[in-house]
């Protein structure tokens, strides 16, 4: 059970949240799907991704079932925090680590 208040992805709060495991080498698929009322700036860190014609590693997710979807290349070994960038979600939960394996 996560906490009231909580802000998850796909479910887990991190730190209590698993690694998304990936391998050297791989196009990663990032698949995200808004539920929420509240807009989402999302930052990957060790890596870049194109979202349109611009490169980046923030992207803003928008509410009320808004989706966006990146790839990158995992050419970056090491644990990487993927998260979202306003404060009170983070420090509720709302990331993940990207785990080279
Ligand atoms: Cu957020």
């Amino acid at each position: 059970m996560q906490e009231p208040g909580a802000w998850t992805i796909d479910g887990q709060a991190y730190p209590d949240a698993d690694p998304l495991a990936i391998g050297e080498g791989e196009y990663v698929r990032v698949r995200m799907v808004n539920r929420s009322p509240a807009i989402h700036p999302m930052h990957l860190h060790g890596h870049f991704f194109q979202v349109g014609d611009a490169v980046k590693d923030t992207v803003l997710v928008p509410p009320h079932g808004g989706q966006i979807t990146f790839d990158f290349l995992a050419d970056n070994p090491g644990d990487w925090l993927f998260h979202c960038h306003n404060v009170y979600h983070l420090e509720r939960g709302m990331a993940r680590v990207f785990e080279y394996v």
